[in-house]
C-alpha cells in the first residue's frame, strides 16, 4: 500500500472530468447554467451517482436530494471524513464554482483506489443540493437542513419566482431521497473551492487556508407607487416606483461605501411592473445582499439600510416593504482542520496564506455540526459567478492535492481513536 507522502492526484484525469461535466448545462460562452433541480442538474447528478458507484462507492440520497458517495475504511463504525461542495450553478455560472470541490473529492477517491490505500475512517464525497440560492432562496439550503438551521417541510414549500415548489421539483427530477438529512454525523468536513476573489492571484499564492467566512444578510424589497400614463401625467403628480427604487439602490451601494473597505452590498435581482415602456412603473421588487466579516458592523449596515429605504420612500411618496429573508453570522472554522490544511500545503511545498471567505459556502452550516475547514485556489482576476470564470489545471491540481493530504492527515489522527 502506498505511503501517504507519495500520494498525488491525477491532474489530467481531474481536469478532463471538470471539462466533460461542464457539458451538462454548458453555455455558448463557455460557462454553465445548471440551476438547482432543473433537468441539467438532474443530468449531472445522474452522472455523479453512476461515476461514484463505478469506483465502488455506496451512494445515498437524502430527503433534500443531497448525494453522499461513501468509500469504506478499515473501521466503518467511525463517522466518515467528508469532502463536499455543490454542482448547482448561477444562471451565468462558471465551470469551477462548487464543481471543482465535488470533482476533486471524486478524484481523491479515485487516487486512493489506484494506490490501494485504505483509510481508517470511511470517506464521503457530498454534493449538497442548492448551495447557490439563486432559483430557490435561501442559499446553502440542504447543508442548512443538515445542520438543523432550516426545517425540511418549510423548505419543501419554498417557491421559485415562477411558483414551482422546491419539494415538487426535487421529486420531479427523482432526487427526493429516503435518507434523513442530517441523520448521520461527520468526523470532519473539508471543502475545496475557487477563492472567487482577487487575493491569492494578486499575492501570487497557490493555496488559501480558509479560517472562516463573513456574515451575510439578505433582504427583499417591494416598492409600491402608482401606475399611470407616461405621456399625460405631470412630473409632480407621479408616484414612480422605479425612480424611487433607483434611489434606494444607490442608497444600498452607499451603505457599503460607508463601511469601506470590508463591507459589500449588492442588488442582483430587479423586477419592474408592468415593465411597459409607456407606463410609469407602479411597483418594483429587488433583492439586497449585505456582507461584512464583523457581525456588529453587519447589524449596523442592516439598520442603516432599513432607515435609508424608509427615508427614500417618504421623500418619493411611495410605499416600501422590507423583508430580511435570510441572514447568517460570520463563521470561524475548526483549528484542527485548519492545521490539517496548512500542514498539507506545507508538506506539498505550495505557497499559501490564511484567508477569510467573502463568498458563502455549504461549509458555513456544516461548521455547526462537524469540525470544518476550506481550501481555496486562485481564479483569474478573482472573477466568479460569471461564464468567464477561469482557473488553471495546476491550480486545481494543487487544491486537490492539498485536499487529499489534509484528509489523510485527519484520518491518521483518527487511527489513534480506532485502536
Ligand atoms: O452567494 C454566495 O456567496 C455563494 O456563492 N452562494
Ligand atoms: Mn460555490
Ligand atoms: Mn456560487
Amino acid at each position: 500500500m502506498s505511503d501517504l507522502n507519495d500520494l498525488r492526484i491525477n491532474p489530467d484525469r481531474l481536469w478532463a472530468t471538470i471539462m466533460a461535466t461542464a457539458a451538462f448545462g454548458g453555455t455558448d460562452k463557455g460557462g454553465i447554467c445548471r440551476l438547482t433541480l432543473t433537468d441539467t442538474d438532474r443530468q449531472v447528478r445522474d452522472w455523479f451517482v453512476k461515476e461514484c458507484r463505478s469506483i465502488g462507492c455506496t451512494v445515498a440520497v437524502d430527503e433534500m436530494g443531497t448525494i453522499y458517495a461513501r468509500r469504506p475504511g478499515k473501521n466503518n463504525s467511525l463517522p466518515p471524513i467528508a469532502i463536499g461542495s455543490h454542482l448547482d450553478t448561477q444562471p451565468t455560472g462558471g465551470k469551477f464554482d462548487g464543481i471543482a470541490g465535488v470533482l476533486s473529492g471524486l478524484e481523491v477517491l479515485r487516487t486512493l483506489n489506484d494506490a490501494g490505500y485504505e483509510t481508517v475512517a470511511p470517506l464521503e464525497v457530498i454534493d449538497w443540493t442548492n448551495e447557490e440560492g439563486s432559483r430557490f432562496t435561501p442559499p446553502m439550503m440542504a447543508s442548512g437542513v443538515f445542520a438543523g438551521v432550516y426545517q425540511r417541510d418549510r423548505v419543501y414549500a419554498i417557491r421559485d419566482r415562477q411558483g414551482n415548489e422546491f419539494g415538487n421539483e426535487l421529486a420531479r427530477i427523482g432526487y427526493r431521497g429516503e435518507a434523513k438529512c442530517g441523520g448521520h454525523t461527520l468526523a470532519a468536513y473539508f471543502e475545496m473551492h475557487i477563492e472567487q476573489g482577487p487575493v491569492l492571484e494578486t499575492e501570487n499564492k497557490m493555496i488559501g487556508v480558509v479560517h472562516g467566512m463573513q456574515g451575510q444578510s439578505w433582504y427583499e424589497v417591494t416598492v409600491t407607487g402608482r401606475e399611470s400614463h407616461a405621456g399625460s401625467t405631470p412630473m409632480p403628480l407621479r408616484k414612480d416606483a422605479l425612480l424611487a427604487g433607483a434611489r434606494m439602490i444607490a442608497a444600498v451601494h452607499q451603505v457599503a461605501l460607508d463601511h469601506a473597505p470590508l463591507a459589500v452590498s449588492t442588488v442582483g435581482l430587479l423586477e419592474v411592473s408592468p415593465n411597459s415602456r409607456n407606463v410609469i412603473p407602479g411597483s418594483v421588487f429587488f433583492t439586497v445582499d449585505l456582507r461584512h466579516p464583523e457581525d456588529s458592523v453587519l447589524r449596523e449596515m442592516g439598520g442603516e439600510f432599513e432607515r435609508a429605504m424608509e427615508k427614500v420612500a417618504r421623500d418619493s411618496d411611495v410605499a416600501v416593504e422590507l423583508e430580511n429573508n435570510w441572514a447568517t453570522p460570520s463563521v470561524k472554522f475548526d483549528d484542527g482542520c485548519i492545521s490539517n490544511v496548512r500542514d498539507a500545503a506545507e508538506d506539498l511545498g505550495y505557497s499559501y496564506r490564511d484567508i477569510i471567505s467573502g463568498a458563502g459556502h455549504d461549509a458555513i452550516y456544516i461548521a455547526r455540526v462537524a469540525p470544518t475547514a476550506m481550501i481555496f485556489i486562485p481564479c483569474a482576476g478573482g472573477i466568479s459567478h460569471n461564464e468567464a470564470e477561469k482557473t488553471e489545471p495546476e491550480q486545481v491540481a494543487a487544491g486537490a492535492n492539498v485536499l487529499l493530504r489534509a484528509v489523510l492527515r485527519r484520518d491518521r489522527g483518527m487511527s489513534d481513536q480506532a485502536s
